[in-house]
């Protein structure tokens, strides 16, 4: 299983990709300044483009990640995720329960859950991790939950033996105090592919979660 270091215990970053925010760049100069930077986790996630588009996209990604050691998830689709043997699938809480992705996928993918609440997190058995936000608002998902607040993180923190990746609003000023709750692992959109600089934004991220 190719479960990242990172997912059990080591400090560091998640990266979701976003065309939307990523300043007119394209999609492989964010990936390449993303891996080149050091990031292990990268995560797809484009809303609307043709199955097709996206699929072809994941292809890079996978070669452009393969090459870097980092770990490639697919967010929501399941058969691109496959076709482009990324390392896992992220999904949310209206997508196919995790048992029957789990059918579909086999043993060897990493299936990682969206969770916003205790009863999601404890529903979230058979999962390889889970996403626990929003912890502060954001622009960046659509039709997003109330921001949970340390309340959540603390709680799945003090309760949940899952890996956890604590993602939604959080940027270089606040990631510090993410990390201080125990969050290991933190997701970022916006601050991230949305960064004029983006190798000077993960070495302050990193930073700012360490001190
Ligand atoms: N999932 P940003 S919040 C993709 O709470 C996503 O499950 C969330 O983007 C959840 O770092 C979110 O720009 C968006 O705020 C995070």
């Amino acid at each position: 299983n190719a479960m990242p270091k990172i997912l059990h215990g080591q400090t560091d970053i998640y990266v979701l990709t976003d065309l939307r925010l990523s300043r007119g760049r394209q999609l492989e100069e964010v990936a390449d300044k993303l891996l080149s930077s050091g990031i292990h986790i990268l995560q797809y996630r484009e809303k609307r483009l043709p199955a097709g588009k996206m699929l072809e996209e994941c292809r890079m990604l996978r070669e452009m990640t393969r090459k870097a050691n980092a770990c490639f998830i697919v967010n929501d689709h399941i058969d691109i995720a496959m076709l482009a043997g990324a390392d896992g699938v992220h999904i949310g809480q209206d997508d196919l329960p995790v048992e029957e992705v789990r059918r579909l996928v086999g043993p060897d993918i990493i299936i990682g859950l969206s969770t916003h609440s205790p009863e999601q997190a404890r529903a979230a058995a058979g999962a390889d991790y889970i996403g626990v936000g929003p912890i502060f608002a954001t622009q960046t998902k659509e039709d997003v939950v109330d921001p949970v607040g340390f309340e959540y993180l603390d709680w799945v923190v003090a309760n949940i033996d899952l890996p956890f990746v604590a993602i939604g609003g959080i940027k270089e000023h606040n990631i510090g105090e993410v990390a201080a709750h125990g969050a290991k692992c933190c997701a970022l959109v916006s601050e991230l592919v949305g960064a004029p600089d983006i190798a000077e934004k993960v070495r302050k991220l990193r930073k700012a979660m360490r001190s």
